[in-house]
Formats: structure tokens, C-alpha cells, sequence
């Protein structure tokens, strides 16, 4: 089994971590998404759409999609439980893990696909549409600074993959300038808490 992946980019980094807070060490290919290794040939051959993380197990065949993988590694490592305990601790991780894609990550990558440079040539650009994401990113800040008051972390009082699906998307908005106001206090403890540990400090885009 070994782990195609990228540095820095919120999806793989989310596999990472988990990983890290299971304590699971698989081998890993780096693909260099800034060198467009992910269209070489032999990676597309493995998944059409491009894109990283991708498990692939020992028979060739793989698995794509982010939080499928983690879903994999909880079922074959259930220690710690990172996707919730029992009926309704699952369900309610499953509900803010939905809510940190759409509300956080999906508007933070939004933002940064279409008003970062890096893109430039890369994708169609909307430089519009990602001041959207940014102004919907912000607000969605506030929303869930209000929803941290009284417990440490995004699905009650247990970090789990909301926290890490939130935390990828706080890093890759700060590449697009996307910072958590020092006034969002209890955003601003919860996103220095889960930054210090180890798994979430190992990765990511650099600290400025
Ligand atoms: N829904 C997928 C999204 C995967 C994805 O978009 N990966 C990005 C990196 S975060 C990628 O490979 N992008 C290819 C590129 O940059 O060209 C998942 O959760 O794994």
C-alpha cells in the first residue's frame, strides 16, 4: 500500500494528519502539484481526475477522494476515533465535517484558486468570485466563533476530522491573505490549540 500525495495542498494534508493522530506510517510518493506531475501519464492512469491524495493498495487498485481514505484508515485503525463514537457522535462529526467543507474549506480554496497567483494559467481565474468565497469566508468565521463558545473543539469536546477538514482550510486561506481576526476569540484559541499539535504543526503552508 502507499499514499500518492502533495505538500502544503488541503486535501492530501488532511489525510496526513489523520494519519499522524492514528499514528500510521504508510509509504508515501510525493507528487509535485506545482511541476503538474499529477498529469503525468502513469498518475492519471491510476485516477482520470488528476488529483491527490490516492491510496493505492498492493493489488493496483485504488482509492481516491480524501475523506474515503480516512474512512478507510478508521475502519482499519479505529484508535483514536476520529469520526466520531456511537449514533450520534457520528452523525453530529459527519455534520460539522460537511459543514467545515462547505462553510470553511471550500471558500478559502475558492478564494485562493482564483485570486493567487499561483493559479495564473493554471485554471480560468474569476478574480470576482473569489473575493466572494474571501467575504463568505469571513462571515462564516464569525458564525462558527459563535458556535466554539463553551467547547474545545468543532464537533464538542473531541478533536476529530471537522478539526482537521477546518484547520487545512484556515492555512490555505492565509496563502490568500484570509486571517482569523484576533476580536473571533474563541476561533482564534481553537485554531492556536489544534495548530500546536503535532500532527496539524508537521504540515502545511508556512507560517507568515
Ligand atoms: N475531493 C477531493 C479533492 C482532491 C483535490 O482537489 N486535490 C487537489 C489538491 S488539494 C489536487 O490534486 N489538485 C490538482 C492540481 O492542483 O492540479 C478530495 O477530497 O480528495
Amino acid at each position: 500500500m502507499k499514499l500518492w500525495t502533495a505538500d502544503v495542498a488541503p486535501n492530501p494534508r488532511r489525510v496526513a494528519i489523520f494519519l499522524a493522530e492514528k499514528g500510521i506510517e504508510i509509504p508515501t510518493v510525493m507528487v509535485d502539484l506545482s511541476q503538474r506531475e499529477n498529469q503525468a501519464p502513469d498518475f492519471v492512469a491510476k485516477n482520470p481526475l488528476a488529483r491527490v491524495p490516492l491510496l493505492e493498495f498492493g493489488d493496483g487498485s485504488c482509492l481516491a477522494e480524501s475523506m474515503a481514505i480516512c474512512r478507510y484508515f478508521e475502519e482499519t485503525n479505529p484508535e483514536p476515533p476520529l469520526f466520531g463514537v456511537d449514533a450520534r457522535g457520528r452523525a453530529t462529526v459527519e455534520m460539522w465535517n460537511r459543514r467545515m467543507e462547505s462553510e470553511i474549506l471550500a471558500r478559502t480554496t475558492g478564494c485562493f484558486r482564483h485570486c493567487h497567483p499561483y493559479w495564473q494559467g493554471r485554471i480560468e481565474q474569476v478574480a470576482a468570485y473569489g473575493e466572494l468565497c474571501r467575504r463568505q469566508a469571513e462571515d462564516s468565521m464569525v458564525w462558527l466563533d459563535g458556535e466554539l463558545a463553551g467547547r474545545d473543539h468543532i464537533a464538542g469536546a473531541d478533536f476529530t476530522i471537522a478539526d482537521i477538514t477546518a484547520v487545512c482550510g484556515f492555512d490555505i486561506g492565509r496563502v490568500a491573505k484570509i486571517r482569523i481576526p484576533e476580536s473571533l476569540a474563541n476561533l482564534t484559541r481553537w485554531y492556536q490549540s489544534v495548530s500546536a499539535r503535532p500532527s496539524v504543526a508537521a504540515s502545511g503552508p508556512p507560517r507568515k
